[in-house]
């Protein structure tokens, strides 16, 4: 069935159905992006009257009427399938009036992506037989408010196409270096004073909750992500002695490093902060970052240093980093919550909980393979970004490149591969606002997309997926999504 939000994080593998019965004609062959697990299509073509069109829930069905998520799908659905529909108004066409019943039992995007349109404006869809369920049950993408504030409307729109190319977990990097933009209950100064600006560039807590419920009416659940130790120089402006003060010879020189794990002030400032964030973000997951360490400014602390002495840690500082990421991870195992981070973490080779999922971002295939491998062979389940940064440009066709990943090509056994939940499309924010986010987003993501929902071998061939993902862009440019081309040609509707 649907995939909408539980409760717990189980990424449940869900079969769906999608089983109807059209009758007429004849009309070219519609594609389905990304590709269904088994799909038939004839040429018997069958008209669809908006006017005599509903959706209905099924008699054997546990949804019922009031269930809000299907209720306000039903309606967006409708606009989506008739988009020049203006209700109320008179039909001349009266050869639409057939009576039909539409059995379908999930899958209203999959329908939706069937639905074509002739020269005159008439509705049509092939009689078609579908079963589709998800290869990987996490299907991500990451977007970065730090490095530039990215406005609700522009956070809500990639949700809206995110739900077109059927992923389902939006990975909210919200903090970052540069800005705070979370507008904390608890720490309301980490915004007021490390965001980029106090009123205009934050989320306040209305923002992430429309947000979270925006998400979860499109069966995407929002997973937050509040890097530490590294990457918080922002939040430091609003909260003294949690960062490591650097030293210069003997003296502070006046900058700033990683949160300090040497003060137990440190881990009660974090306890609190992640038991907000636990409550505000109803998700069963946290993203607890742990990437990319800078150990120079914890090196020049004499106080840090004292502190790796009298925890046998020596001079080495990954055990350093080790400890901190431990006590996180078991603050937010205190609050119920299963942690996700960095492979970083991994690498300093700490005990962590079991359910532990790594985050892989690193290298180049050989480098993540291997990764995937070590990871999986310790038990830990992995998620895979490394093949798609998606705010890496270049000229071409670099889609095909997101394409042809196989992510469980690495040395491993059977057992090993399930570890595998899924992947993840990183959008960093250096050079991404909302002026170009959509076009660099879309459709470049939506082949990822494909990888994680479709059958490997039945998507193999990059040239015959070519073609299906341009008619897939068009459809996003059709549904208001700015999704830029992928070579020469032209779409029915242009963007206006
Ligand atoms: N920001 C944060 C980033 C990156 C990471 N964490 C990053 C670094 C290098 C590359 C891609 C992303 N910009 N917080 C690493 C996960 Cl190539």
């Amino acid at each position: 069935m649907f995939e909408v939000m539980s409760g717990r994080y189980t990424f449940p593998k869900y079969n769906l159905v999608l089983f109807f019965f059209l009758q007429l004609g004849l009309q070219s062959v519609k594609g389905v992006w990304p590709l269904p697990q088994s799909f038939t299509i004839s040429s018997e073509r069958y008209p669809l009257n908006p006017q005599a069109f509903y959706f209905a829930y099924g008699k054997q069905s546990a949804a019922q009427e009031g269930c809000s998520v299907l209720d306000e799908a039903f309606k967006r659905y409708f606009s989506l399938i008739f988009p020049d529909y203006i209700s109320g108004r008179f039909y001349s066409e009266a050869i639409f009036i057939l009576l039909y019943t539409l059995c379908l039992s999930t899958g209203l995007e999959t329908f939706s992506q069937l639905v074509y349109q002739e020269d005159f404006g008439s509705y049509f869809v092939n009689k078609t037989e579908i079963e589709d369920f998800p290869r990987f049950q996490f299907r991500g993408i990451l977007l970065d408010t730090s490095r530039h504030y990215l406005p609700v409307r522009a956070i809500l729109k990639t949700l809206d196409a995110m739900a077109f190319s059927k992923f389902n977990v939006f990975h909210w990097h919200i903090v970052d270096d540069p800005s705070f933009p979370y507008q904390s209950r608890t720490f309301p100064d980490l915004s007021a004073k490390g965001a980029f600006h106090p009123m205009t560039h934050i989320y306040t807590q209305s923002d992430v909750r429309r947000v979270i419920s925006y998400a979860r009416m499109r069966g995407i659940r929002v997973l937050p992500e509040f890097d530490s130790p590294g990457h918080t120089q922002s939040w430091g402006k609003g909260q003294s002695d949690l960062l490591t003060p650097c030293y210069r010879g003997s003296t502070p020189s006046g900058t700033f490093g990683p949160v300090n794990p040497a003060l137990p002030s440190t881990y009660k400032f974090m306890a609190t902060l992640f038991k907000e964030v636990s409550s505000v973000f109803p998700d069963s997951y946290i993203h607890l970052g742990g990437d990319e360490v800078n150990f120079s400014c914890w090196k020049s602390n004499p106080d840090v240093r004292a502190f790796m002495q009298k925890m046998g840690f020596g001079t080495d500082f990954t055990k350093l980093e080790a400890y901190y990421m431990e006590n996180i991870v078991n603050i937010t195992t205190a609050l119920n919550k299963t942690s996700i981070v960095w492979q970083d973490v991994f690498d300093y080779h700490e005990r962590i909980p079991k359910d532990t999922v790594l985050h892989i971002w690193k290298g180049d295939p050989a480098s993540y393979e291997a990764e995937l491998s070590r990871i999986t062979k310790a038990g830990y389940r992995v998620l895979l970004a490394a093949p798609w940064y998606i705010n890496h440009i270049s000229y071409g066709q670099d889609w095909r490149n997101y394409y042809t990943v196989q992510p469980l090509n690495f040395s491993g056994t059977e057992e090993q591969k399930k570890l595998v939940i899924g992947g993840e499309v990183c959008m960093w924010g250096e050079y991404v606002d909302a002026t170009n986010l959509t076009p660099r987003l879309w459709p470049r993501a939506s082949a990822a997309a494909e990888r994680l929902w479709s059958d490997e071998k039945q998507t193999s061939n990059v040239d015959k997926a070519f073609p299906r993902l341009q008619d897939f862009r068009c459809k996003l440019l059709r549904r208001g999504i700015q999704a830029e081309p992928l070579f020469v040609g032209h779409c029915k509707h242009e963007y206006q």
